[in-house]
């Protein structure tokens, strides 16, 4: 039997993509020469996609194939993806959840140990020899610190829980109280950063939490305080995080999600006070590849009449 035609629209590693093409004939969009071509001619019969978080799929790409049945998403956030579009037009939506979330965690711990012990200048300061100078710069201690995290959901549990062999008291902000959590609850980023050091940002992304953490949240935090991003660049003020982090307004950000990804402010790679990464919490191999082999499995299961392992709509 032929295999099925997968449409995907940004690359996966290699390994994840042989793996793919074991099971499905793949079209990869972003490789191809004349886009607009490709998808006119795999209009007629393409039934499925393969996306990932930070690519999604828009209306205009769902309505230029007529005959698509499922968007299997290799990411756990899908902002990105027009779920009332695929909703309307009968499209199944994937994503991976659980994979992830415990490297996700550790990505944000990674962020804050290195922001506050300041990793990369230590790294800096043993390598170029001003270490036989001088003594690099103090750092701040994480252990025994108030955390307070932005969305207290599979991810900001994950991170939570590892602060417990920190020391640290922790608090979260979300839309409601989780009984089940033992962590004090404050309604908004604001009220919780003026209780914590440092905040991790876990809150998905979306329409619903654009900004969520604010000017006021970022004033509250305070310039002995330290902000970490893992979860989506448009949970973030920006432009009040980076008017912060060059006046002083807060010490230090770890950051893996940016608004323009990838173009990413320059403002953000003049600074000192700042770890960045490109966008990467779940780039490990284990679960990149642990992510597309759920993928797959959706697709399959989608194309078997099966019930699908991960849906999100
Ligand atoms: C991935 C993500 O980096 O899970 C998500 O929502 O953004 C990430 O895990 C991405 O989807 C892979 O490209």
């Amino acid at each position: 039997m032929d295999k099925p035609e997968l449409l995907l629209l940004g690359p996966y590693n290699d390994p994840e993509m042989d793996m793919l093409a074991e099971r499905f004939a793949l079209h990869r969009l972003w490789e191809a020469a004349d886009k607009d071509a490709l998808l006119s001619r795999l209009a007629p019969c393409l039934r499925a996609v393969g996306t990932k978080g930070e690519v999604g799929a828009d209306a205009a790409l769902m309505d230029r194939l007529p005959k698509l049945e499922i968007i299997a998403c290799y990411g756990v956030g899908v902002d990105a993806i027009d779920l009332a579009h695929a909703r309307g037009r009968g499209v199944r939506v994937t994503n991976t959840p659980d994979v992830l979330t415990e490297d996700v965690a550790d990505m944000a711990w990674a962020l804050l140990l290195a922001t506050a012990r300041r990793i990369p200048a230590g790294d800096a300061h043993a390598r170029s020899g001003a270490w036989a100078e001088r003594a690099m710069a103090m750092t701040t201690r994480v252990w025994g610190k108030r955390l307070g995290v932005v969305g207290l959901g599979n991810i900001g549990r994950a991170v939570a829980k590892r602060a417990e062999g920190f020391g640290m008291r922790v608090a979260y902000s979300g839309r409601s109280r989780r009984e089940d959590a033992p962590y004090d609850w404050h309604p908004d980023p604001a009220s919780l950063a003026a209780v914590s050091d440092m905040l991790v940002v876990c809150a998905a992304g979306g329409a619903g939490t654009k900004g969520l953490v604010n000017a006021e949240a970022i004033a509250a935090l305070g310039p002995a305080g330290i902000l970490v991003n893992v979860s989506r660049g448009t949970v973030v003020d920006e432009a009040a995080l980076l008017d912060a982090l060059e006046n002083g307004g807060i010490a230090a950000a770890g950051l893996d999600v940016f608004l323009n990804e990838p173009q990413i402010d320059a403002r953000f790679t003049a600074l000192e006070n700042v770890v960045l990464q490109p966008h990467n919490s779940s780039g490990t191999r284990e679960t990149r590849m642990a992510m597309a082999s759920l993928v797959r499995d959706n697709l399959l299961a989608h194309f078997a009449g099966e019930a699908l392992p991960t849906p999100v709509a």
